[in-house]
């Protein structure tokens, strides 16, 4: 590769300027970004990210799921294209940069190679992935799981919010339920760029996460059924308290993954009383769980005795528990090969890297299973992710889109 290729770097302030310019659609109060995949204003980030592609020369079709790629052609266009990219959908209290910086980091590699006048062998594809999160519809990485097939198209389109919209009307209200067929656009290959949302990197003072595996995640939803009855009269050795309820098995799902860890995580993220009221004794309660562990035996393991727990609390309590596992995503072990490329890239810039696992799941970890896939981290501020709060150095996201570009630099060959 010519030195000029090898010396080549991303414009820093043009990346850091991208982020922050988006960052205005969903723009919270407290410095954070709220835009729920689907929402208005993922359509005005999803409109400037088009804009901005067609700008960089790209040629953009979007597959009926929404999910967006733009081509940029390569000097052999029998090969197939080397992916680059992530999500712009948030959490609803999300951040700058979780998805964020691995879109517009990708934006980025393409402006840098247009304005240094390269031309890769292989073609390249950016993507903005529909409905990373999983917030507003169910599951997290919907659309690549999707593209995949361990969901079908139409399952997709028929999930619901809360309010009752399906994926389908969402996807219409914004005028984004694109013409592709979703499967249509292959890659050799796809390399995600990423904030880590954990404290390693920062801890360590590595600049680059060389992602090597990913944890597996298993979704439930859960609903406990007990019995309204009057909070005044209702003495408590007969009540049938559906919160009592869940806050036991809460309390105990908490011992369990401690018990199976470290390598074992389980969180309870929403929980709804129906028809709640202060003088009513709680009779149904609408819950999910998100258990994850690198470990196929661990989550297999957190599954077995979450249930067995609910069977036990259940029975003591005189209440329903019903738990239906709605997503199953086995551990990650990304492509040998391309991590290895990105290992290569952060050594030959010189940044101080370290392998590691990713906590959070990601589109690559989907698309690792029907393609070599593979992941760059930066470091996040005190590890926070999913939060307003969350932060990122400009000078660690610049590192992390160099990294990016040498990696599918070197996977696309240069061709001038
Ligand atoms: O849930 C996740 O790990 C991702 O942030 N959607
Ligand atoms: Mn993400
Ligand atoms: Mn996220």
């Amino acid at each position: 590769m010519s030195r000029a290729v090898t010396n080549l770097q991303i414009d820093s302030t043009r990346l850091w300027d991208s982020i922050h310019e988006t960052a205005k659609f969903g723009a919270t109060p407290k410095g954070g970004v709220r835009r729920l995949t689907l929402s208005q204003e993922d359509k005005q980030v999803r409109d400037w990210f088009r804009k901005a592609c067609e700008g960089a020369g790209l040629e953009v079709h979007v597959d009926t799921l929404g999910s967006m790629f733009a081509v940029r052609k390569g000097r052999d266009m029998s090969k197939l294209p080397v992916g680059l990219g992530s999500h712009l959908d948030t959490q609803p209290t999300g951040g700058k940069f979780d998805g964020i910086l691995g879109t517009l980091g990708a934006l980025e590699v393409i402006r840098t190679l247009n304005d240094a006048g390269i031309e890769t062998d292989a073609p390249l594809c950016i993507v903005n992935w529909t409905n990373e999160e999983g917030s507003r519809f169910a599951p997290a990485m919907m659309a690549s799981a999707a593209y995949v097939g361990d969901f079908t198209v139409d399952d997709i389109l028929s999930r619901k919010d809360a309010e009752g919209t399906t994926v389908g009307a969402a996807l219409d209200g914004i005028g984004y339920r694109g013409e592709t067929k979703v499967g249509t656009q292959k890659f050799s290959g796809f390399v995600e760029l990423h904030i880590e949302q954990g404290p390693i990197l920062e801890a360590e003072n590595k600049t680059i996460g060389v992602v090597d595996h990913g944890q597996g995640v298993f979704w439930y939803d859960g609903k406990v059924t007990g019995f309204e009855s009057h909070a005044g009269s209702t003495p408590m050795p007969l009540r049938r308290d559906a919160l009592l309820a869940l806050s036991e098995f809460a309390l105990t799902l908490e011992q369990i993954a401690i018990k199976l860890g470290p390598n074992a995580v389980a969180t309870i993220g929403e929980a709804v009383i129906a028809n709640p009221s202060r003088n009513v004794i709680p009779g149904e309660i609408a819950f999910t769980i998100d258990c994850r562990s690198a470990n196929a035996d661990t989550l297999d393991a957190l599954d077995a005795s979450l249930r067995a727990a609910a069977g036990e609390i259940s029975k003591k309590r005189r209440v329903e528990i019903a738990i239906d596992q709605v997503w199953r995503k086995p551990p990650t072990h990304f492509d040998p090969k391309l991590v290895d490329a990105v290992e290569r890239a952060a050594g030959t810039l010189g940044y101080a890297h370290r392998r590691i696992t990713s906590g959070a799941g990601h589109d690559a970890c989907n698309l690792n299973t029907i393609m070599p896939a593979a992941m760059v981290f930066v470091p996040c501020k005190d590890g926070i992710s999913h939060n307003e709060l969350e932060d990122a150095t400009q000078s660690d996201c610049a590192a992390g889109t160099n990294v990016l570009l040498h990696t599918v630099l070197s996977l696309a060959g240069v061709a001038s």
